[in-house]
């Protein structure tokens, strides 16, 4: 089963991945993994912490001469801002983070223990995985391609591009938009947030390319790949909702505005639209998958909310630290690699092997 684990604080010594279920022969380009790691770090609205971070993957287990062996692959990632043991107490909890919630569980007056471990700098760990993922998928012909269709107020339709054009015009955008237009308005959106002391969220869309037919199974929840992408998705720090293809449209619409028909083609079954998003029944159905998130704005406002400081009952201002106004292009990144973590797993599944080579061939490509 392929599959990964996280560990690491926001200001602890280093975020850690680990990824286990990975063919032998797989290999492991450390360049295109610190690539998907820098657009993390990147896109308008981002805070100070990224100016000190140049977050970079080392390949501590699991490869020989940059090529998996079979074993499990340990991640690391260092933290250059590493000071846990002296980050002060935060006893004023932050509506909108884990702070309250963390504090009420453990029975603390200091949140600091929970927002470290809460906070989205894990999603560093889960890109470095998600990138190895890919490149697995890229062995069978998948390609994720995460982008931001909305910031705040400023949303766009869905985009009608192929992979290559949709890659192109997405990072040549400061928001990870591929509309010049749009992210001009988000720029204007995220600069009119931070002048009031605040946040803003947005809507992130991933499209997987060139998927097979029959990825994930009807025959138990569990391996509905549907269920398992939602999962892997709202897991995601900030996600307060995840679609697929449709999405929630489909509660107003028809049956006869909802599914796609069926139409004969040179090769096989066609679909003349794909609103399903690529999934019916938990299988994927030949179409590209699409599956999209609304982000909340981050919970750190410059201008706070008001809370309660925990150690007198008091009213009070929420705690401040730097943070980001809006990390929706950060988050588009770590979309992506979570879909193609779980597509990676559902290939795996559907075709297995022991070697990279044998996936491959299963799977047609060879
Ligand atoms: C993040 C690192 C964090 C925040 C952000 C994401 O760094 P710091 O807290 O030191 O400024 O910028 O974290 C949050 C949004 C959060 O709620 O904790 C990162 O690497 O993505």
């Amino acid at each position: 089963m392929l599959r990964f684990t996280t560990a690491g604080e926001s200001h602890g010594r280093c975020l850690i991945a680990l990824v286990e279920g990975l063919p032998h022969g797989l290999r492991i380009d450390e360049d295109y993994i610190n690539t998907e790691l820098a657009r993390r770090q990147c896109g308008y609205g981002r805070g100070g912490r990224m100016k000190i971070e140049t977050d970079t993957v080392e390949v501590l287990t699991g490869v020989r001469r940059g090529i998996t062996i079979g074993g499990p692959l340990a991640l690391r990632i260092a933290n250059r801002d590493f000071r846990i043991d002296d980050a002060p107490a935060v006893t004023q909890p932050r509506p909108g983070h884990g702070d309250l919630a963390g504090m009420l569980k453990y029975g603390l007056s200091d949140a600091r223990d929970i927002l470290e471990r809460a906070s989205a700098r894990e999603t560093a760990a889960r890109v470095a995985a998600g990138a190895i993922a890919s490149l697995l998928l890229r062995e069978v012909g998948v390609e994720v391609i995460g982008y931001v269709r909305g910031i705040g107020p400023v949303q766009i339709d869905p985009v009608e591009l192929g992979p290559d054009a949709l890659r192109a015009a997405r990072d040549a955008s400061e928001t990870c938009c591929p509309d010049q237009a749009a992210t001009d308005a988000m720029k204007a959106a995220i600069d009119a947030a931070r002048n009031d002391g605040d946040t803003l969220g947005g809507l992130i869309e991933a499209v997987a390319f060139g998927v097979p037919a029959g990825l994930g199974s009807h025959v138990q929840w569990r391996s509905k790949l549907d269920g398992r992408l939602a999962r892997a998705v709202m897991s995601i720090q900030a996600m307060k909702s995840v679609e697929i293809g449709m999405g929630c449209d489909v509660a107003r619409a028809r049956g006869s505005e909802v599914h796609d028909e069926i139409l004969p083609g040179d090769a096989g079954p066609q679909r003349p639209t794909n609103r399903a998003g690529g999934i019916e029944a938990g299988m994927t159905n030949g179409c590209p998958v699409v599956v999209r998130a609304a982000m909340k704005p981050i919970p750190t406002l410059m201008r706070p909310l008001r809370t309660v400081d925990v150690t007198t009952g008091a009213p009070a201002d929420a705690s401040t630290e730097r943070s980001d106004v809006c990390a929706v292009p950060a988050a588009s990144v770590v979309v992506q690699h979570a879909v193609a973590f779980e597509l990676a797993a559902a290939a795996m599944e559907r075709f297995g092997g022991d070697t990279t080579a044998e996936l491959k061939t299963r799977s047609g490509r060879s």
